[in-house]
């Protein structure tokens, strides 16, 4: 690709914030601090998890950058940035979430392969760019199509960046061309994000949002768009990213007996506090996110104090002012909603949450029944265990 190309070491990494927490330096993998994560409903971009499988590529003249569109279509086409910009621009807010999001808590119940992360592989920003759906009318594809008279059903898109897994390869995934098409589903071409031209660690100059889906559908740094009969081919859609249940292993695995995981299930999480913690006994606010993938709001955030016991319903909110309803057509149903709730802390309190969706759908309250290898989507009830403060340095007179 002329104008953007993907370097093959890591002395060109891009200046990234000091309060990251890094869980693999290269490649570069980094989530911000719990408290940090929660202190406003959109994530600034340099608190903003940052996910890559190999060294961050670099644009050397974006006036010769194209994304080409091009597999089973008549008329393949290449695209500036300018042709891109000059398509309705759509700000869609949407949270990206990683589907190792809390994988370090599921290792600790028997190990999984992959980077650990804590509850901060996620965020949700302003994401600014076209429609996949008008660009895909421009290569003669209509809105609402599922399958294409020549037989296409997906559409790959192909970055540059060289991943081990996929030999020194590009990163590359797919989703179904009825999703690409339909303008409801808001998958984005973008090339902003909070209204910054996107940066490089988060796909500069054009990314793939697919807003409601795991992160790795979202393919940074895009070359490519390809028009397909079958879905992608690549490490992570067919050995990667698919879940398992908890009796698989790496001896009796049949990656091909298990779909790409898209939609990612309900999810919540506590920022206010670290998985074990000393708070004195008394009042105390407790704060954190709850999100469900596919469009799907959320409808109730309940809180423990004593393990699961007994529950009390936190306040959710997502912009400051205005009441927040799970399916309100106004609301932002792709992105996440932060919640407070006000408690008195008990003596060797347990504080649990877990969110409830707008299909109803409820976090499982165990990591145990949704361990798989991979440790992917980690939705377990989270729980902080806390030490009282007053008593914890007397405890052994
Ligand atoms: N080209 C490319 N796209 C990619 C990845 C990657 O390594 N290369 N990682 C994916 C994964 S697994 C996630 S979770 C998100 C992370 O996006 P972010 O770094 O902007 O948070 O990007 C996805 N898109
Ligand atoms: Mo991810």
């Amino acid at each position: 690709m002329p104008g953007l190309r993907a370097p093959s070491d890591y002395s060109q990494e891009p200046a990234r914030h000091p309060a990251l927490k890094i869980n693999a330096k290269e490649p570069f993998n980094a989530e911000p601090p719990r408290a940090a994560l929660v202190a406003s409903y959109v994530t600034p971009v340099d608190m903003f998890y940052k996910r890559s499988h190999g060294p961050i590529p670099i644009v050397d003249d974006i006036n010769r950058y194209r994304v080409s569109i091009c597999g089973l279509v008549e008329k393949p086409k290449q695209l500036s940035m300018d042709e891109i910009r000059s398509l309705p621009k759509y700000n869609i807010v949407a949270t990206l979430q990683c589907a190792g999001n809390r994988r370090t808590a599921m290792s600790k119940k028997k190990t999984v392969k992959g980077v650990g992360w804590d509850v901060s592989a996620l965020g949700n920003a302003v994401w600014g760019g076209a429609k996949l759906a008008d660009v895909l009318e421009l290569v003669g594809i209509p809105k609402l199509t599922a399958t294409t008279p020549m037989g296409a059903k997906h559409v790959e898109f192909i970055s540059v960046d060289r991943c081990k897994e996929e030999n020194g390869g590009p990163y590359k995934a797919s989703i179904p061309l009825r999703q690409a098409t339909n303008p409801e589903a808001d998958v984005l071409l973008a090339y902003e994000m909070n209204g910054e031209v996107l940066n490089r660690d988060h796909g500069y100059p054009l990314r793939v949002v697919v807003p409601g889906v795991i992160g790795a559908r979202s393919v940074k740094w895009l070359d490519c768009i390809e028009i397909n009969k079958e879905e992608c081919q690549g490490f992570f859609m067919q050995k990667d990213y698919k879940m398992f249940p908890p009796t698989v292993n790496w001896d009796n695995i049949n990656w091909s007996d298990r779909k790409p995981q898209m939609d990612f299930p309900v999810q919540s999480a506590i920022c206010s506090l670290e998985d074990v913690d000393i708070v004195k006994q008394g009042k105390l606010t407790i704060s954190g996110y709850a999100v469900s993938g596919g469009g799907r709001g959320i409808e109730r955030v309940d809180i423990s104090l004593n393990g699961g016991k007994t529950w009390v319903e936190a306040h959710r909110y997502q912009r400051s002012g205005v009441p927040y309803v799970s399916d309100d057509v106004n609301g932002d149903k792709w992105a996440w909603v932060l919640f407070k709730a006000e408690v008195d802390i008990p003596d060797n309190a347990e504080i649990v949450v877990k969110a409830v969706d707008s299909a109803a759908n409820v976090q499982p309250e165990t990591v145990e029944e949704i361990w798989n290898l991979r440790g992917i989507l980690n939705t377990s009830w989270h729980r902080i265990r806390i030490t009282n403060a007053l008593k914890a340095p007397h405890s052994h007179l």
